[in-house]
C-alpha cells in the first residue's frame, strides 16, 4: 500500500508525514540536524543549539519529499524512512518509521540506521573492546559491575550515546539525547544495520554531517559542551590506593617518592580516611591532623584527593543524613526515603537534582575543603552503585514539583552530584579538581573522569587505549585507566608497560584494589623505580604540550589523545588500528602491550617520522617493525614539527617554571603554544598568552599573537639536531639556527 507523504516547513523545521506517522527534522546552521517524533523535553541537563540556518530546500515529487542541504539530500520515502546522501554517495538510511512498540509491558521506540556493511562505527562512550564496535550489543546504562573483561560487555560507568560512522570516506555521527537506557546492536544481528531501543517516551536524535571526525566529532561537543579546562597540576601524576589507610601510608608515599625522586603531585586517599565511610567526615584515630598533614605536603607542592560516594549512611546522628531526609532532599519508594546498601551499609540516595540539595552539598564540600586542606575531590559510586541490587525505577527523585523516576534520571545521576563540588573552586577562582567514574554525554563540562576498575590483565591493558579513546571521541576527552590495573595483583613487567602504553593519556593515576599487592613503582625492584622515573621524567617533559592540548579541548572541543583516524581520516589503514594513538598532530605512541614480547609492527601515517628515543627516521604510510625492551618504549614524532616541553621537574608549580624547552623537528614546522597561571579561572578573562613559533630551514621565530599574561618564562632553550641554545624570554623572537 502506498502512503501518501506531504509535507510543512515551518522555519527551519520540516515536519513530513505520511497517513500513520509523522517525523521532523530540525535543520541548524553548522550541520547539525535533529531528527525527531517528539523531542526529549527532558530539562536534566543543558545543551547550546547552534544558530538555526534556514537555506535549505524543500521538494516533494513521486511521493518523496527532497530537502538539500549545505552539500546533502535528505530523501523521505513514503514510509518515512530517511535516506541521506552526499553528491557521491549515499551514507546513511534511518528507518525512524517504527511504532511504539511494546516488551514486556515497557514501551520503547526502535531505530534502524541502514549503513554499508564495510562502515568503521566508532564512540558509544564508556565501552570494553576495540574502537571499531561493531558485532556485538551494547547498552548505555550506568553500571558499576566491577567483572567486565571483555569486548561482548554491554556496559560500563559512563552512558554516552554518541556514535562516530566511517564509510566510503565519508564521517557523520549521531547523538540520542535521552537519558533514559538504550540499548544498541551493533551490526550483530545484521550486518549492515545498528538498531538501536531507547525505554524513554521520545525518539530524538542528533545527525552530525562534516568533511571528518575532527568536524563532526567537534560538532557533538559543541552542543554538549567542551570538557572544562583543567589545571596544569592535574596533569601530573597522581598516586593512589585502596587505601593509604592512614596518615603513615600517605607519609610513607611521599618519602619513598622523594627519596627515589619520583615526580608527585597528588595523593589519593580512598574510603578508609572517612569515619565510617561517611561523606565529608575524617577518621581521626587514621588521620589525627588531616589539615597538618594537608598543609606540609602542599608545602612540597603535593596535593592530596579525596573519595566522595554518592550515597550517605543512614543514621540518625549524622548531620548530612538528617538535613537531606528532613527536607525531602532523597530519592523515595512509596513516599519513604528509599534505603539500599553501599560501603556505609544502609544508605540513602541524595536528590542531587534539586538545586536546594546540591547547594547543601556544596557547601559541606566547602567546609570540608577548608577544613581539611584537601585539594579534590574524586567522586565514586555515582552510577548510582548499591549492594542489594539496582534501585528501582520508581523511586522517584525530586526536583521543586517535578518528580522525576530513577529510570530517567539513572544515567545522569552523576552529573547533578559532580555539579556540586564545581563551585566551590570557581568560587575561588580556581579550576576545579573533580573527577567522576560514572557521567552522560554532558558531564565533562563539571568533571573529567577515570576509567572505573579494569584488571592487572594484559587485555585490560589493551583495551585501557581503546576504552580511553572511545570516552574521548564520546567528549569524555580527559581520562585515564588505573595503571597497573585495579582488580587482582600487578607484576613489574606489566605496571611497567601499563605506565609506558598510558603515559600520553590524559590522566595519569596509579590505583589498585584493596588488599592487591602493592604497585607503586618502588614496590618490586631498582629496575622498576629506574624505569618508571624515566618514563615520569618524559612524562613531565611533555607537560606544556598536553597543557596546549587541554586549551584547545576545552576551547575548541579538540581530542587531546586520538585514535590514527582522527588525524588522518582517509587512510583506511588508521581506522583499523586499536593499539596506538595519536596525541595531537605531533606524537605518536605505539607500546607493546602483549606479556614477554620486545618487538611489534608499527603503522606510521603519511608524513615522515622520527623515534623520540633514537632519533631515527622513518618514512610514512608503511609498517616498520620496531623493538623495544622492557625499559623501553616505541614513540614517534612527526617529522617537521615542533614540541615544546618543560625539563626537570619533580612537581608542577607554575612558579618553578622558568623555560619553555622548544624542539625543532626537521626543516620546517608552525606551532602554538598556551600559557597562563596555569590554575586560577583568569584565562576566561583573556589572562593567557598565545606564541606563535615557527621555523624554516634556519629562521626561528615567537611571536606573541595574544599577550595578556605576564610570562613566567626567563629563558628558552631552542634544541634542535643534537643541538641546544639557552636564550633570555622575550615576547617576540627572531634567531639564526646556525648558531646553536
Ligand atoms: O572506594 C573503593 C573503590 C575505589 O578504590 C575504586 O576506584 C572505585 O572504582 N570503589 C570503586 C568501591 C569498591 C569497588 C569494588
Amino acid at each position: 500500500m502506498i502512503n501518501m507523504i506531504k509535507y510543512v516547513q515551518n522555519k527551519n523545521i520540516v515536519n513530513v508525514s505520511n497517513e500513520i506517522d509523522v517525523i521532523n527534522l530540525e535543520f541548524f546552521s553548522n550541520g547539525t540536524i535533529r531528527i525527531f517524533k517528539e523531542k526529549n523535553s527532558t530539562k536534566l541537563y543543558e545543551l547550546s543549539f547552534p544558530k538555526k540556518f534556514l537555506k535549505f530546500n524543500v521538494s516533494e515529487n513521486s511521493n518523496e519529499i527532497t530537502i538539500e542541504y549545505l552539500n546533502y539530500r535528505f530523501i523521505i520515502n513514503d514510509k518515512l524512512e530517511i535516506k541521506v546522501e552526499n553528491s557521491k554517495d549515499i551514507i546513511l538510511n534511518i528507518d525512524f518509521s517504527t511504532k511504539f512498540c511494546d516488551v514486556e509491558k515497557r514501551n520503547y521506540y526502535s531505530t534502524t540506521l541502514n549503513i554499508n556493511e564495510d562502515s568503521y562505527v566508532f564512540g558509544l562512550g564508556d565501552k570494553m573492546g576495540f574502537l571499531d564496535k561493531k558485532g556485538y550489543y551494547y547498552e548505555s546504562h550506568s553500571t558499576d559491575d566491577p567483572t567486565h573483561q571483555d569486548e561482548a560487555y554491554p556496559a560500563l560507568y559512563k552512558s554516552i550515546s554518541y556514535i562516530l560512522f566511517e564509510t566510503n570516506k565519508h564521517y557523520f555521527s549521531i547523538f540520542f539525547p535521552s537519558t533514559f537506557r538504550y540499548t544498541f546492536d551493533v551490526c550483530k544481528t545484521n550486518l549492515d544495520k545498528v538498531i538501536i531501543n531507547n525505554f524513554d517516551s521520545s525518539n530524538d536524535l542528533f545527525l552530525f554531517l562534516g568533511n571528518d571526525p575532527k568536524e563532526v566529532t567537534r560538532r557533538y561537543s559543541d552542543l554538549v559542551g567542551h570538557p572544562y579546562f583543567i589545571s596544569l597540576k592535574t596533569l601530573g601524576y597522581h598516586q593512589s590506593r585502596w587505601s593509604y589507610e592512614n596518615e603513615e601510608m600517605v607519609m610513607d608515599v611521599y618519602n619513598k617518592f622523594k627519596e627515589y625522586n619520583l615526580p608527585l603531585d597528588y595523593i589519593h586517599l580512598d574510603i578508609h580516611y572517612m569515619d565510617g565511610y561517611r561523606d565529608f567526615t575524617v577518621d581521626k584515630n587514621r588521620f589525627p591532623d588531616i589539615k597538618n598533614l594537608t598543609d606540609l605536603l602542599k608545602k612540597d607542592n603535593v596535593g592530596i584527593i579525596a573519595i566522595n560516594d554518592a550515597a550517605i549512611k543512614v543514621d540518625e546522628n549524622f548531620d548530612i543524613y538528617r538535613y537531606i531526609v528532613d527536607n525531602k532532599l532523597v530519592g523515595t519508594l512509596k513516599n519513604k526515603p528509599y534505603v539500599n546498601v553501599v560501603w556505609p551499609g544502609d544508605s540513602v540516595f541524595p536528590s542531587y537534582i534539586d538545586p536546594k540539595c546540591r547547594e547543601y552539598f556544596e557547601n559541606k564540600a566547602n567546609e570540608f575543603i577548608k577544613e581539611t586542606g584537601i585539594s579534590g575531590i574524586w567522586n565514586d559510586m555515582n552510577e548510582p552503585a548499591s549492594f542489594k541490587g539496582e534501585l528501582p525505577n520508581n523511586v522517584i527523585f525530586k526536583n521543586g514539583n517535578r518528580k522525576i523516576t530513577h529510570a530517567e534520571i539513572h544515567n545522569i545521576y552523576a552529573e547533578h552530584m559532580v555539579k556540586c563540588f564545581t563551585n566551590v573552586f570557581k568560587k575561588d577562582n580556581l579550576r576545579p579538581f573533580n573527577f567522576s567514574r560514572a557521567g552522560f554525554a554532558t558531564t565533562s563540562k563539571y568533571a573529567f573522569c577515570w576509567n572505573g576498575d579494569n584488571f592487572s590483565l594484559w587485555h585490560h591493558l589493551r583495551y585501557s587505549i581503546t576504552q580511553s579513546l572511545s570516552l574521548s571521541l564520546s567528549n569524555f576527552i580527559y581520562n585515564g585507566d588505573d595503571i597497573g590495573g585495579f582488580g587482582g595483583d600487578s607484576n613489574k613487567e606489566l605496571l611497567l608497560r601499563w605506565l609506558e602504553a598510558n603515559l600520553f593519556l590524559p590522566f595519569l593515576r596509579n590505583h589498585s584494589t584493596l588488599n592487591s599487592k602493592h604497585q607503586e613503582p618502588y614496590a618490586f625492584d631498582e629496575y622498576t623505580i629506574k624505569t618508571y622515573k624515566k618514563f615520569l621524567d618524559i612524562r613531565y617533559k611533555f607537560i606544556p604540550y598536553l597543557y596546549d592540548l587541554a586549551y584547545r579541548m576545552n576551547k575548541f572541543g579538540e581530542l587531546i589523545s586520538r585514535p590514527l583516524f582522527y588525524n588522518y581520516p582517509f587512510d583506511k589503514e588508521c581506522l583499523k588500528i586499536n593499539d596506538q594513538y595519536m596525541v595531537g598532530d605531533n606524537l605518536l605512541v605505539a607500546p607493546i602491550i602483549d606479556k614477554s614480547m620486545t618487538t611489534r609492527a608499527v603503522y606510521l601515517p603519511e608524513g615522515y617520522w622520527i623515534n623520540y628515543f633514537t632519533n631515527e627516521e622513518f618514512k610514512g604510510n608503511q609498517y616498520i617493525i620496531c623493538s623495544a625492551n622492557l625499559d623501553e618504549s616505541i614513540y614517534f614524532i612527526k617529522k617537521d614539527s615542533i614540541i615544546v616541553n618543560y625539563e626537570n621537574l619533580l612537581h608542577i608549580n607554575k612558579l618553578d617554571i622558568t623555560e619553555l624547552v622548544i624542539h625543532l623537528y626537521g626543516d620546517n614546522g608552525e606551532y602554538i603554544n598556551y600559557e597562563d597561571d596555569g590554575e586560577t579561572l583568569n584565562y576566561q578573562k583573556d589572562e593567557y598568552n598565545l606564541y606563535k613559533i615557527k621555523f624554516n630551514k634556519n629562521k626561528f621565530s615567537l611571536i606573541t599573537v595574544h599577550q595578556k599574561y605576564a610570562s613566567n618564562y626567563k629563558t628558552i632553550k631552542i634544541i634542535k639536531d643534537g643541538k641546544a641554545k639557552i636564550i633570555p624570554f622575550d615576547y617576540k623572537v627572531n634567531i639564526n639556527l646556525e648558531d646553536l
